[in-house]
């Protein structure tokens, strides 16, 4: 561990023992523990933490706005499994942070927020300190665990708490206080190094049930027209393999949530995403794997579950495997609930269909195949068109070919249109390479995901962003050119947020949707030093998407689409108050 100069006493006799302080006892904490990198913006107090580190060896990407830093921490959790950090300044920098870390925690994505902050004493009593704010108070409830280190001694126990409640059972994002003075303690070294703590088994493995697991294969047995959904929890696990064997082992057919395209090819034989609106309503026997009945899944009722109205029960029986415990029943009733880490579950169902196993009915799959079938002969036909001016399918029927040839390159989705269209239209090949706006529909994770998928994994990263999306972090280009990164983005620019025509009744001001006209966000990549091209013909994208992953270099593509191509809120427009009314 790195040590401090010996301290000069006041006789002027040099003293014997090494000195650590808060600052490098943090910094050996985090890499005790494997922390190689941190995403962060510096300033008071925690400049030299942030120096420190990079001098020591972790790598330090500086970000030009918090929450993008932010984002990116929480997504480098959902990458790798290990905690993602995010360093910030107190109060405005700490808030800044601090809707990454809900996100993290809504997300069940491990990330610790460590924020400098300012003097207790001061804070406590309101005393007006530089940059005062009760950050602790402020973060517990959006995070899943919140601490506080005030003594130098207790870094260790504080970092491995931490990193603990980041990624054991649900995953989730952790607050970590650390106070300006906590920097500045030295202590002996050797005592310093002595209460340091390497996390052993930090998530560790829960094994299920042998009841729960046999509960499950009766169910599954008795199912007529099973299906299994995976969600972004499934991708989290990182047991690839497994989740495989079990789909092609049972022959059930899937649907994977959005963060879950690619753990098996979308192109699979069982894949029923082109036939989601029908297989939903028609299961009988439905088994969520790391996958949430919330409102992406219409909280598992409803007419998209073939209820016969908007809140009722479908007559589906849902299995559902998670880490959770007290996530069953949370909107409907969960006959088979299998609790435990999805690996580990999955591994049990495995062995337990040693003895055999008897494929879904034909009928069924045959079904499935049929609708498919039809709906992705309708869908060739649009993407073949060729409008003047481009639209979201033209555009994105070249992305389409460009990720099939491609399939390693991290894909980063924000938008609304520009997020429901590419969804269902580009297909993802390999595992966690799809990552995007999440459960909460968030704008604002795009820059600051690209820049983490790109460090975390050292592949071509490609970004399909909403215009509106992309406004929200698309300073961090700057970033991306700083740390020149493989980074491909293409701005899908149809003027506004939904579509780019609305009008101000009053005609006094821009329509809230609307933006400036014929925007030019590719000079906005130019400006530093990265490759800008506007593209309005598919012909033009494909060109600059390929020389983009050729070259490796930083391109930002405005893609001009059809200003009337889109439609309110993309695919949610049901959840529009106006629309609920009706
Ligand atoms: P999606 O949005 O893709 O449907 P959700 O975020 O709603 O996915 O659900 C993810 C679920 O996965 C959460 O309920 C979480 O508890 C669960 N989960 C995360 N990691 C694991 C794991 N390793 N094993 C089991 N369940 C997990
Ligand atoms: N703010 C935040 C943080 N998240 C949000 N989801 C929204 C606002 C509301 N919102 C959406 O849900 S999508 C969207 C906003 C502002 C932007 C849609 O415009 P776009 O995409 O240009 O990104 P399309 O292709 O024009 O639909
Ligand atoms: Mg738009």
């Amino acid at each position: 561990m790195g040590t401090i100069e010996p301290q000069i006493a006041a006789g002027g006799d040099v003293q014997q023992e090494p000195m650590a302080d808060g600052f490098q006892l943090v910094i050996d904490a985090l890499k005790l523990n494997g922390v190689d990198t941190i995403f962060g913006l510096p300033g008071i107090p925690i400049t030299d933490l942030a120096r420190r580190a990079q001098a020591d060896g972790i790598r330090v990407l500086a970000f030009r706005h918090e929450q993008s830093a932010g984002y990116a921490a929480s997504i480098a959790g959902f990458l790798t499994q290990k905690p993602g950090i995010c360093l910030t300044v107190s109060a405005p920098g700490f808030l800044n942070g601090l809707n990454a870390l809900a996100h993290a925690t809504v997300n069940c994505f491990p990330m610790i927020l460590i924020s400098g902050s300012s003097e207790r004493e001061i804070v406590d009593l309101q005393q007006g300190d530089y940059e005062e704010l009760d950050q602790l108070a402020i973060a517990r409830p959006v995070a899943k665990a919140a601490y506080r280190v005030l003594h130098a001694e207790d870094i260790g126990v504080g970092i491995a708490r931490a990193i603990r409640a980041a990624v054991s059972g649900r995953p989730g994002g952790v607050y970590l206080d650390l106070p300006a003075k906590l920097f500045a303690q030295s202590i002996d070294a050797e005592l310093g190094r002595k209460t340091l703590i390497k996390v052993v088994d930090a998530a560790p493995k829960q094994i299920p049930a042998t009841e729960a697991v046999a509960r499950v294969l009766d169910l599954l047995k008795g199912a007529q027209k099973p299906l299994i959904i995976l969600g972004k929890g499934a991708a989290y696990a990182q047991c690839d393999s497994e989740l495989k064997n079990l789909i092609e082992i049972t022959g059930i057919p899937y649907l994977p949530m959005s963060m879950a395209k690619g753990l098996l090819p979308d192109t699979h034989e069982q894949c029923a995403s082109a036939a989601r609106s029908f297989v939903l309503p028609a299961a009988d026997v439905v088994m969520l794997i790391g996958a949430r009945l919330n409102w992406l899944l219409s909280h598992g009722k409803g007419k998209t579950w073939g209820g016969k109205g908007a809140k009722a029960w479908g007559g589906q029986k849902f299995v559902q495997i998670d880490i959770s415990p007290q996530e069953a029943d949370s909107n409907v009733r969960v006959d088979a609930p299998l609790i435990g880490d999805i690996g580990s579950c999955v591994s049990s169902l495995l062995n337990e269909m040693k003895s055999g196993w008897t494929k879904p009915p034909a009928e069924w799959i045959n079904a499935i195949n049929e609708k498919k079938t039809a709906n992705v002969a309708k869908m060739s036909e649009t993407l073949a068109r060729n409008p003047v001016p481009m639209n979201f399918h033209s555009a994105l029927n070249v992305v389409r070919d460009i990720v099939r040839e491609n399939p390693e390159a991290l894909f980063v989705n924000e938008g609304a249109n520009a997020l429901d269209f590419t969804r269902s239209i580009v297909d993802m090949f390999r595992p966690r390479k799809r990552i995007d706006v999440g459960t909460w529909g968030i704008m604002g994770v795009g820059m600051g995901y690209c820049v983490a998928a790109a460090a975390v994994s050292g592949e071509q990263v490609i970004a399909v962003e909403g215009d509106s999306a992309f406004g929200f972090s698309g300073m961090e280009v700057e970033t991306i050119c700083r740390y020149n990164l493989p980074v491909c983005i293409v701005v899908m620019n149809n003027n506004g947020v939904y579509k780019g025509t609305d009008k101000d009744p009053t005609g006094r001001d821009p329509a809230p949707t609307a933006f400036v006209k014929g925007a030019r966000y590719d000079k906005l990549m130019e400006a530093f030093g990265g490759v800008g091209v506007q593209a309005s013909t598919p012909a033009e994208l494909r060109k600059a998407m390929a020389e983009a992953i050729r070259s490796k270099r930083p391109t930002l593509i405005n893609a001009v689409i059809d200003e009337t191509a889109g439609t309110e809120s993309g695919r949610i427009t049901s959840l529009n108050p106006s629309a609920r009314k009706k």
